[in-house]
């Protein structure tokens, strides 16, 4: 089994439902153990600013699928969900499911990039990610921790429900 780390993230369609109907659908992923997600967070968008803000969070699971095999699976849910694929880069989405980190894994693929490269600077990613993995070294960028205090707070906050 590998430890792995999904970030999700919605701004279209009520996107706390979308979260939790996405986090059912990993529970039932094949040949994995669901273990627990973080809180959800509002947080501002990053891109461009004429868009709903985002409701994100982190979840870690523990599976025997290859990574590429779990990407597919990833990107299943987000089709189920409505997803439209060729939507604007920056633009407002249904549900992102990203494979944040997959073990101790580097994996650099033209389909996978692993650990995301854009997970150090998103404070949408390790707010969620340090409150679930506070002793977390991610490979290649250092300790959770670390890089939580150098991001650039871009107003993330827990959603209190
Ligand atoms: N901004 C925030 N805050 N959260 C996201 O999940 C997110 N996802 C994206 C872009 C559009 C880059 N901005 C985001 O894909």
């Amino acid at each position: 089994m590998t430890h792995v780390y999904v970030g999700l993230g919605s701004n279209l369609d009520n996107p706390e439902a979308q979260l939790s109907k996405a986090i059912t659908q990993l529970e039932k992923l094949p040949a994995s153990d669901y273990l627990k997600c973080s809180a959800f967070y509002q947080s501002k968008p990053v891109g461009p600013q004429d868009q709903p803000d985002f409701v994100n969070a982190v979840a870690m699971l523990d599976t025997g699928l290859g990574a590429l095999t779990l990407l597919d699976y990833l990107h299943a849910i987000e089709d189920q969900q409505g997803r439209v694929r060729d939507e604007e880069r920056w633009g407002p989405r249904i549900l992102d499911l990203d494979l944040l980190l997959y073990g101790d894994e580097q994996i650099n693929e033209d389909r996978l990039i692993v650990p995301h490269p854009e997970m150090h600077k998103r404070d949408f990613v390790l707010f969620p990610l340090h409150e679930i993995a506070p002793d977390l070294d991610i490979p290649g960028l250092g300790p959770v921790a670390d890089l939580l205090g150098l991001v650039k707070s871009n107003g993330t906050k827990k959603i209190i429900l």
